[in-house]
C-alpha cells in the first residue's frame, strides 16, 4: 500500500490517562530535512508504552505511541544520506546528537533524553500528525510513534537492516532486546567465568540471559515469580532459576554463587527487587538498573552493606548502546543461533492492539509484535 495522496493513514491514538487506544484515521505530514518517512510493517509493544499511557512518565496526550517500529523507507528529507527509499529499517531511541553525552558516545544517556523521546513533538513543538478535526496529535514518541501505518523518524534513530529477515521479527531489537543485551555486553561488560543474576524475565531480562551466555558467564541465574518464564529462561541459557514466590532470592543467590554475584540486573521495575539485586552481590559486584519505574520512585539501601564490599550500582538506558552498530551485531548473533529472540515474540494484527497490550500486561505474551503493514 502506498501512502494516500491526502496522506490519510491509520494510527492508534491514546487519548487519555490509563485509557485504551483506538485506531483512528489521521493525517501525516512530509518529512522535514532531517527526517525519514517510514512505512511501518511491524511494531513491538514495550512496557514503556503502558507507563506513558498511565502517565507515570508524563508525555502530552492525545498521542500516537509505539517505539519498536520497523518498516520500509518511503521518503527521506534533504539532509538524509544514510538511508534511501526502499531500505529496510529498525527504528530505535531518539537523542539530540548535540550534547556532551552524545558527543562522548553515550546517546542513550543524552542530556535531552526525556524531551527528545517523550516531548510529544519535534524540538520546535510541531507535530507531524493531525486528527480528522484538524487538531494536532502528539507524536515523535522516541522519534517514531510507530503504532501507525507511517512514521516520521529522525535520521539519528533509523538503523538499516538486511532485507532477508522479516521486519516483524526485527522490530523489537530497537528497544527491549537491545536494552537487555546491551546492559550485559556493553554496559556491565559481564566477564567470562563470572556469575550473573537477572531479576525479571520479561523481554529485557530474557535478552540479558541470552547475552550473558554469549559473554561466557558460567552462572546465569534468573529470578521471577512466573514458572513458565523461568523454564524458558533455562532453555535460553540460565544455569539456575529462582522462583521468588517460593524462595528468598538473596539467600539462594549467595548459596549458588558462594561469594555473592559478580553482576546483577534489575529488570522488573520494582524498588523492593532492586534492593534484592544489590543485596545478592559479592565484593566488587555491580548491579545494573534497567527496569523503568514511575518518576520519583525511591529505594532504601544498607549503606555499609554497599560500601564495605565495594558494590557498584549502574543506571543503564537502552544498554548504553549505539543502535546503528549494536543492532547489526544482535542480528549476527541471531543468525548464528546465539540470540534466538524469536522465541519471545507473538504476532498480533494491528486491529488487535488492545489484546496485545492486555496479553503483555497479564504476562501471557513476552513480546507482542503488531503486524501493521506488508513489505
Ligand atoms: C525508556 C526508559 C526511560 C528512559 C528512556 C528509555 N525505556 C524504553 O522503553
Ligand atoms: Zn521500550
Amino acid at each position: 500500500m502506498g501512502i494516500h495522496d491526502n496522506r490519510l493513514i491509520k494510527a492508534a491514538v491514546f487519548r487519555g490517562k490509563g485509557k485504551a487506544p483506538a485506531i483512528e484515521d489521521v493525517t501525516i505530514g512530509e518529512p522535514r530535512a532531517d527526517e525519514v518517512l517510514v512505512r511501518v510493517v511491524a511494531c513491538g509493544v514495550c512496557h514503556t508504552d503502558m507507563v506513558v499511557r498511565d502517565q507515570l512518565l508524563p508525555m502530552p496526550l492525545p498521542a500516537v505511541l509505539g517505539h519498536e517500529g520497523a518498516g520500509v523507507v518511503e521518503a527521506v528529507g534533504s539532509n538524509v544520506t544514510k538511508v534511501a527509499p526502499g531500505d529496510h529499517v529498525v527504528m530505535s531511541f531518539a537523542f539530540c546528537g548535540d550534547c556532551y553525552l552524545c558527543d562522548s558516545g553515550h546517546p542513550a544517556h543524552c542530556a535531552n533524553i526525556l524531551p527528545t523521546n517523550f516531548g510529544g513533538s519535534r524540538a520546535d513543538g510541531s507535530t507531524g500528525i493531525t486528527d480528522t478535526d484538524g487538531k494536532p496529535v502528539h507524536d515523535h514518541f522516541f522519534a517514531q510513534s510507530a503504532f501507525a501505518q507511517y512514521s516520521l523518524a529522525n535520521m539519528n534513530n533509523v538503523v538499516k537492516v538486511p532485507t532477508d529477515l522479516p521486519l516483524d521479527l526485527l522490530a523489537p531489537l530497537g528497544c527491549g532486546l537491545q536494552t537487555g543485551a546491551g546492559a550485559v555486553l556493553n554496559a556491565l561488560k559481564v566477564r567470562p567465568g563470572s556469575s550473573f543474576v537477572v531479576f525479571g524475565t520479561g523481554a529485557v531480562g530474557l535478552a540479558a540471559v541470552m547475552a550473558a551466555r554469549i559473554a561466557g558467564a558460567t552462572q546465569i541465574i534468573a529470578v521471577d515469580i512466573n514458572a513458565d518464564r523461568l523454564n524458558l529462561a533455562k532453555e535460553l541459557g540460565a544455569t539456575h532459576t529462582i522462583n521468588a514466590k517460593e524462595e528468598d532470592p538473596v539467600t539462594k543467590v549467595q548459596e549458588i554463587s558462594v561469594k555473592g554475584a559478580d553482576f546483577s540486573l534489575e529488570a522488573s521495575g520494582h524498588g523492593s527487587v532492586l534492593r534484592q539485586a544489590v543485596d545478592c552481590l559479592g565484593f566488587f559486584g555491580t548491579c545494573g538498573i534497567v527496569g523503568a519505574s514511575p518518576l520519583g520512585s525511591e529505594v532504601s539501601l544498607d549503606i555499609n552493606g554497599v560500601m564495605i564490599p565495594a558494590k557498584r550500582i549502574m543506571g543503564i538506558v537502552q544498554g548504553d548502546v549505539i543502535a546503528s552498530t549494536f543492532i547489526p551485531t544482535l542480528i549476527e548473533y541471531y543468525r548464528q543461533g546465539r540470540f534466538p529472540f524469536d522465541r519471545l515474540i507473538k504476532h498480533y494484527d494491528f486491529a488487535d492492539i488492545n489484546q496485545a497490550i492486555a496479553d503483555s500486561e497479564s504476562g501471557k505474551t513476552i513480546k507482542p509484535v503488531l503486524r501493521i503493514g506488508t513489505v
